[in-house]
């Protein structure tokens, strides 16, 4: 009778919000319409993402974007979308795109309290060839609502209210914290509505797979590459660690937080602050991490303490489950 009760009873992502924001009844509203309004540009690019081949929306717009890369339609088209539905929700202020260089200072007359830092579609190389790519999102809350500044999007991941993402794959994932654990939506398309499908995740405590880009190994440093070598050829008996990397962000964090493990995007000599960026990549999934009980950790600090100086600056990043963090962090102590 569960399986019949799921199916009559929709845990929809907004009653789930509200359910979960009761405690605060004063904000309950306004981070439901803002809720809505990303869950909005998510549906869009799920089924932009999923016309891609058929619409010729693939290949390149002939735009190079903050980073220097060749910018695909599709980043532009949910970039925009993105940017427009945070707007008309009215409970945004400022908003950090990957897209844009600049920090977008919403019109004074549509300003609400939420500052929202976000990757419209994360892990563009793979879109071409149809594999699962994501869009992710932190939101912050405003310091002073007459006096907005780049300071209020450039606040430590500690200071975020909530972050997610959605993974645009063999079916369309939401990942959601307020705060207050993680929760796992996915797409009915027949509905359009995201229903809760896997309720309060938690990450194993240790993992049986690594995931990185091993075609960097020639420049990493010494903790990185002892690490990798573990996995490899464990020392101490265990068997050796798996190795999982799709090259796109989202999917690589959403399996490592389903089936455990740890996820490294490490310096190396060429990048000495690796390749992802703090603000909408490294933050928004270190919180997840740890409202999952996993860790992130930079190869100095806790990654939710770094202080961003600048809007698209990157940091180290390794994350996952709470005894394989650990390990890495004990080999950067023991190298200091
Ligand atoms: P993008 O923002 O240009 O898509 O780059 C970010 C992506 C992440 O999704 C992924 O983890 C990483 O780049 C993979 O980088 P690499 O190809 O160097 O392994
Ligand atoms: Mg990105």
């Amino acid at each position: 009778h569960a399986a019949e009760a799921q199916r009559t009873d929709l845990m929809t992502i907004t009653r789930h919000v509200l359910n979960e924001q009761g405690r605060h009844p004063e904000s309950r509203g306004d981070f439901t319409i803002l809720l809505s309004h990303i869950v909005l540009g998510c549906k869009f690019v799920a089924s932009a993402v999923n016309k891609a081949g058929l619409a010729k929306l693939v290949g390149l717009a002939g735009e190079t974007n903050v980073q220097g890369e060749e910018q695909k339609k599709l980043d532009v088209l949910s970039n925009e979308v993105f940017v427009k539905a945070l707007v008309s929700s009215g409970r945004t202020c400022v908003l950090v795109s990957e897209e844009n260089e600049e920090a977008i200072f919403v019109d004074p007359a549509l300003r609400g309290k939420y500052c929202v830092c976000f990757d419209p579609l994360d892990g563009s190389s793979n879109i071409d060839c149809g594999v699962s790519i994501g869009t992710i999102f932190g939101i912050y809350m405003i310091k002073d609502k007459d006096n907005v500044t780049l300071g209020d999007v450039l606040q430590p991941g500690t200071n975020m209210l909530a972050s997610g993402y959605c993974m645009y794959g063999s079916s369309c994932t939401l990942v959601l914290s307020t705060g207050n654990g993680v929760n796992g939506f996915t797409l009915d398309p027949s509905l359009g509505e995201f229903i809760l499908t896997h309720p309060n995740i938690k990450i194993p405590k240790k993992g049986k797979i690594y995931s990185v880009n091993e075609g960097n190994a020639k420049n990493w440093d010494a903790p990185t590459a002892k690490y990798v070598e573990k996995c490899k050829f464990p020392q101490d008996g265990s068997s050796p660690k798996s190795l999982r990397y799709i090259g796109s962000m989202v999917a690589d964090v959403h399996r490592t937080l389903l089936y455990g493990g740890i996820f490294l995007y490490p310096a190396d000599q060429k990048s000495p602050n690796g390749k992802l960026r703090v603000l909408y990549e490294v933050f928004p999934m270190s919180f997840l991490m740890e409202q999952a009980g996993g860790q992130a950790f930079t190869g100095k600090q806790r990654a939710l303490e770094l202080a961003p100086a600048k809007l698209h600056d990157r940091s180290p990043i390794f994350l996952g489950s709470y005894d394989d963090v650990e390990e890495i962090k004990a080999l950067y102590a023991s190298e200091s």
